[in-house]
């Protein structure tokens, strides 16, 4: 049957677990895509980019990888980070070389709150708990400014500057895009991560640019809060959270705290945006490559098949990404979990779980 329409997948599942994770993720979707009765179709190619990669070659991913990247529809992506590798060297080599290179400047990471999994917010309070991490993706600490001077001080007294850069346009299209997303959400509410109190140029130009886009949104609720009393917050209030808007480094730290809160880091999905589709969007776990588990069949597909369904909703297909995402709650309530989150079953065991859940 030809379908519909085919999506052309760049996958790239990396590192350690990301292989795992990825292929379940694709498992899952090849079903929905099966049972679609033509109305799509995924064409798949993978890359086989990463820490293996570097060993071989010296890098992490070729010289012309973007130029063979930019056509795709979208990019699924497992994990970076092996020991062999300067996890400084990898991370800048493939995904943030990516995410950059094609300008995915909204990192969106919800934290999912599912049925049967009691993470320490869970056991202390029964509230329904729902929020999004909308993380900026192209600047701010991430900025990769900065340098070493190893004779500045002489012998033990190199000296490294990092600096964050921050821009206008960059504080307010990230604010925007939070903003917009509020408006689609029960709790109309934008909450600002801040620092201004010690960071006292970037993080003030931010603080003022929220203020001044908050202006446009006069239905939505907003407060900014200063990251560890956000961190608190978390954790103490988590009822008051909606869209959470951060930095991206502070919004690194937050989205993990908050699946860590949901139960496991395992659980979270991510999408990094290029919102006006100029360059293609790409999906993946929040989690990394999990070297000590890796291989062992035992990590959770959960993020990245969440990752998945996000791929389908950014590809106009939200029916079935909601598929997806009531068949992964379907086997948690049933208690059909890895051991992160407090089961026995493997990762072959949830996936296949998930896909019997899926509509015939
Ligand atoms: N799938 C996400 C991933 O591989 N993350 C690896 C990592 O170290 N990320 C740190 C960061 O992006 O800030």
């Amino acid at each position: 049957m030809t379908a519909e329409q085919t999506f052309r997948i760049a996958c790239i599942p990396a590192d350690g677990v990301g292989a795992e994770v990825v292929a379940a993720g694709r498992a899952v979707l090849d079903t929905v895509a099966d049972r679609s009765a033509g109305r799509f179709a995924l064409d798949w190619t993978e890359f086989p980019w990463g820490s293996a990669y570097h060993a071989e070659h010296g890098v992490m991913m070729p010289d012309d990888g973007l130029d063979r990247l930019r056509d795709f529809d979208a990019i699924y992506f497992g994990a970076v980070g092996w020991p062999t590798v300067p996890d400084h060297v990898s991370l800048w080599g493939l995904r943030l070389r990516i995410c950059q290179g094609f300008d995915q400047w909204a990192n969106v990471r919800p934290v999912t709150f599912l049925p049967g999994i009691t993470g320490p917010l869970r056991a202390a309070d029964d509230t329904e708990l729902d929020w999004v991490v909308v993380r900026e993706n192209s600047e701010g600490e991430y900025a990769g400014l900065g340098g070493r001077n190893l004779s500045a001080r002489g012998p033990g007294g190199e000296v490294a500057v990092q600096s964050a850069l921050f821009t206008e346009v960059g504080c307010e299209r990230i604010f925007r895009f939070a903003f917009d997303l509020a408006r689609t959400r029960a709790r109309r509410k934008v909450s600002s991560v801040t620092k201004s109190n010690a960071q006292q140029y970037g993080m003030v130009l931010w603080d003022e640019t929220f203020a001044r886009v908050a202006r446009d949104y006069p239905d939505v609720e907003t407060e900014s809060v200063l990251v560890d009393a956000m961190s608190a917050k978390f954790v103490l209030r988590p009822e008051e959270l909606s869209v959470v808007v951060a930095s991206n480094l502070h919004a690194d730290i937050l989205s993990d705290l908050g699946s860590a809160l949901a139960g496991s880091l395992g659980l979270a999905a991510s999408a990094n945006l290029n919102p006006e589709r100029r360059f293609p969007s790409m999906f993946e776990p929040v989690h990394g490559s999990a070297p000590d588990i890796a291989g062992r069949g035992v990590c959770n597909p959960v993020g990245a098949i969440g990752s998945a369904a996000m791929m389908l909703g950014h590809l106009g297909l939200p029916d079935e990404a909601k598929a997806i995402n009531a068949a992964v709650e379907a086997c948690t309530a049933r208690g059909i979990r890895t051991r992160d989150v407090g089961g026995t079953a493997g990762t072959r065991e949830v996936t296949e779980a998930v896909i019997a859940h899926l509509p015939g």
